[in-house]
């Protein structure tokens, strides 16, 4: 498996190279017959212009918009009411700790990270009392944020897994499809969005899920399902759980916002738990960016649940022949921050009530820009937005109206019509209410 994945890569490596490679040589003895020099052309010169990334492109464009009044809801980060990045007074005192502690250096910490974080983070996504942690059944190793713990997950199955399709759910966040398909999966989707009801296809989902080969791998938000901010309810998940487990499909959840759903860590887990309360198998991939607002600081896990404690540590060995490769080990700094506060019981408990505060003022954000549409009389059914949970809005808002409104009132969010609700405060809800009318209004 694993020698067949590299293969696969090195061969389309070896076609783009040699495709190159014989242009440049052509143009190399033509320009000169001697060594090169600053008048030969560049070796990367056959390179076109790559577009900015969806997301993150949207605050370079931002960027550079010289307007005051231009507000950025692409990237899902969150702002205060002022508009201001925000650094949780619990890390400010997590990171006042660690600096003051003189016993502390910097030397390389072991390929799966931290072991303190790895421990803390497993009982974080799967509970406390979770029987699969204490039968060791788990194996977590501290990753590169959210990305880099899907990441070294789909290299893993890619070498090690005999199902190489991988089910998406259909939109989701633009970077899953790449990250699975470099890895060297096939990415495939499933029907998720229903755009007439704004909510769950639940029957398509079902369908396609029944129809999925045997063992493939299923990717599922664990809460506020990006871009669309519908999640299945219990009952659904318990549903899907059914399905997933009798067709021995592999579910590899992705989360990227515990406690930014309902503003309750325990609750925003809770189907990751449902599945590994079943005694079956599973990956999770953890995201401290959002939820602890670690964004740069690039921390997250990745956690596989197995069914014995041997096959576990074997899939540890494996984890760090993928790791050591690709960035040796993990960075020390921010998971220190979320060890120290997830182990100490006040520092958690405080954390606890900043996150709720943060999930609260994007859950007031949804009910003022639902009210401010409504007092405008703005055609169409805006209940959505009250409805939908987590950090977004998917507001059914198409690419031209997006446009349009970037480019007469400098919002900048992603063109499928997805807003940041973190990104918004009372003060800019007249601003954006006042686009989207006009988007609407005037027929764009
Ligand atoms: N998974 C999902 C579903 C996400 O939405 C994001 C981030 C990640 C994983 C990865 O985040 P991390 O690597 O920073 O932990 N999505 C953001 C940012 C917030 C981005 O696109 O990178 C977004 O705006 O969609």
């Amino acid at each position: 498996m694993e020698a067949r994945a590299a293969d696969r890569r090195i061969a389309t490596l070896a076609r783009h190279l040699e495709a190159s490679s014989l242009k440049d040589s052509h143009e190399i003895v033509s320009a000169s017959p001697t060594s090169s020099n600053s008048s030969s052309p560049s070796v990367f010169n056959h390179l076109a212009r790559a577009p900015e990334d969806p997301i993150l492109g949207v605050t370079v464009a931002f960027n550079k918009d010289p307007s005051p009044s231009k507000l950025n809801l692409g990237v899902g980060a969150y702002r205060t009411e002022e508009g201001k990045p925000l650094v949780l007074n619990v890390v400010r005192q997590a990171e006042k700790l660690l600096v003051n502690d003189s016993s502390r250096n910097k030397e390389y910490i072991p390929i799966v990270g931290l072991a303190d974080f790895n421990k803390l983070s497993a009982k974080l996504i799967l509970g406390a009392n979770s029987p699969a942690i204490q039968e060791n059944r788990v194996t977590t190793v501290q990753c590169l944020s959210g990305t880099g713990s899907l990441r070294v997950g789909a290299e893993f199955l890619a070498r090690h897994y005999h199902q190489r399709t991988v089910y998406i759910t259909q939109p989701t966040w633009g970077n899953h499809p790449k990250v699975f398909a470099l890895a060297g999966l096939s990415v495939k989707t499933y029907r998720y969005y229903d755009p007439a009801t704004r909510g769950l296809n639940f029957q398509g989902l079902l369908e396609d899920l029944g129809s999925a080969p045997s063992g493939a791998i299923v990717l599922l938000h664990a809460c506020a399902h990006n871009p669309t901010g519908v999640d299945p309810t219990p009952a659904q998940w318990e549903q899907i759980r059914q399905l997933i487990r009798s067709k021995g499909l592999l579910p590899f959840f992705d989360s990227a916002y515990q406690g930014f759903a309902s503003g309750s860590l325990d609750r925003d887990a809770e189907p990751v738990r449902m599945f590994v309360a079943d005694g079956g198998e599973c990956l999770v991939a953890q995201s401290y960016a959002k939820n602890m607002g670690l964004y740069g600081e690039r921390v997250g896990a990745l956690s596989i649940v197995c069914k014995t404690a041997d096959v576990a540590s074997r899939v540890e060995s494996q984890l760090k022949l993928v790791i050591r490769p690709m960035y040796s080990s993990p960075p020390i700094h921010g998971a220190s921050i979320v060890a120290t506060i997830l182990k100490d019981r006040s520092m958690y408990h405080q954390w606890t009530i900043e996150l709720k505060e943060m999930a609260e003022r994007i859950i007031s954000m949804r009910q003022q820009l639902f009210n401010a549409l409504k007092s405008r009389g703005t055609p169409g059914d805006w209940s959505h937005i009250i409805k939908q949970i987590g950090m977004f809005t998917f507001t059914g808002l198409n690419s031209k109206q997006v446009a349009f409104m970037t480019k007469e009132f400098h919002i900048y969010m992603t063109s499928d019509g997805r807003i940041s609700m973190a990104g918004l405060s009372s003060r800019t809800v007249p601003h954006l209410a006042d686009a989207i009318h006009a988007a609407v209004t005037r027929g764009v």
